[in-house]
């Protein structure tokens, strides 16, 4: 017996030794000191000694389980150093190692001034109002009083979708829409992209963005149109910005204008950037026509309008130089990143 308890002390020492990760320690452990372990099992065997062996072989197999032990400790402790020390190396972290810089996302030239002149007219007490973009060809044109055989309608000009709807040309539709739900005093602008059926170059695009607006209450004149204008305007290009009316014809008001400011760069004289003519286009405008204010229910013998429009692609390049349409919508970060 004193054979087989050393055999065993040398065997499980050496197996421990060789073990790889604690699951086989542990396995070693129940092989050697379990309840149905070796060691247990010649401890089994006890009763077949003599009262002179028992206690020397007692003890002999207590220092076999003490080394075992002492040796599976050892063994548990190395092991566990070796797994904290691959982890450590693997979730090593550098410090030193520069921060990611993460891009942050900034306002399209277009939402810049879009955003600025909403700003203006919410201002003045002005409604932004939104509508389709697909609209019905009555809110379109008939509404409007652009009669069914009006060049605005021809399909060079319109994507159609159907006989009777389409791409909305104009944000009007929004306005008309507005003048059916709502009473007098309106004071609203509706901002948004329109669609013409325009071959795209630098200077057109099938889509492109319109703000319009519509003030209607009793006793508006043309005065009130040249005022908020003229107040819009000083807004957009400073207080020392000139403009002039031009008289012009829109189907919609009578009547009508297109606007000019004063070139801010040669100040009238005219130069590259106005093309020669002192003056720049910003919009068109006029008196509502009293057809539209019928349409939509409005008594023109007791109420008054004005409207105008004007197209924000043209603003924007103007503003920041931009010489081709198509950069607004390309998505090239070379062009985004300037803003
Ligand atoms: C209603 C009645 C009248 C809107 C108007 C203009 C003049 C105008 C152009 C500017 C540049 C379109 O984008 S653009 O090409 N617009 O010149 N727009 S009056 O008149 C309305 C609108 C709605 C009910």
């Amino acid at each position: 017996m004193k054979n087989a308890l050393e055999n065993i002390k040398n065997e499980a020492i050496e197996a421990l030794s060789k073990s790889e990760d604690l699951k086989a320690l542990e396995d070693l452990k129940v092989k050697y000191l379990g309840k149905k372990g070796e060691l247990t099992a010649i401890l089994k065997q006890m009763g077949k000694l003599s009262a002179e062996e028992r206690p020397i072989i007692g003890q002999l197999a207590n220092e076999v389980r003490s080394k075992i032990e002492a040796k599976l400790a050892e063994s548990q402790e190395a092991l566990k150093k070796k797994v904290l020390e691959k982890q450590l190396k693997a979730e090593k972290l550098d410090v030193t190692v520069p921060g990611q810089t993460f891009e942050i996302g900034k306002k399209h030239p277009l939402t810049i001034v879009m955003d600025e002149i909403k700003e203006i007219f919410l201002g003045m007490g002005f409604d932004v109002v939104s509508g389709p973009e697909v609209e019905l060809d009555y809110y379109n044109f008939e509404a409007l009083n652009l009669p069914p055989d009006h060049p605005a309608r021809d399909t060079q000009d319109t994507f159609y979708i159907t006989q009777n709807t389409l791409l909305r040309t104009q944000t009007s539709p929004v306005q008309i829409r507005t003048m059916e739900e709502r009473k007098p005093p309106i004071r609203i602008i509706s901002p948004g992209r329109v669609y013409r059926s325009d071959a795209l170059d630098a200077t057109h695009s099938p889509v492109f963005h319109q703000i319009e607006g519509l003030v209607v209450d009793r006793n508006i004149t043309m005065s009130d149109l040249k005022g908020t204008l003229e107040m819009f305007i000083k807004s957009l290009y400073g207080e020392d910005s000139q403009i002039r009316f031009r008289p012009h014809h829109f189907p919609f008001t009578e009547p009508s204008a297109e606007i000019d400011v004063m070139c801010f760069n040669c100040h009238g004289e005219g130069c590259k950037l106005c093309k020669g003519e002192g003056w720049i286009e910003i919009l068109g405008a006029g008196m509502v026509h009293p057809k539209v204010l019928t349409n939509c229910g409005i008594d023109p013998e007791e109420y008054s309008g004005f409207a105008f429009g004007l197209g924000l692609e043209r603003i924007v390049m103007r503003r920041f130089s931009i010489d081709d349409i198509r950069m607004f919508f390309e998505n090239d970060m070379r062009f985004l990143n300037q803003f």
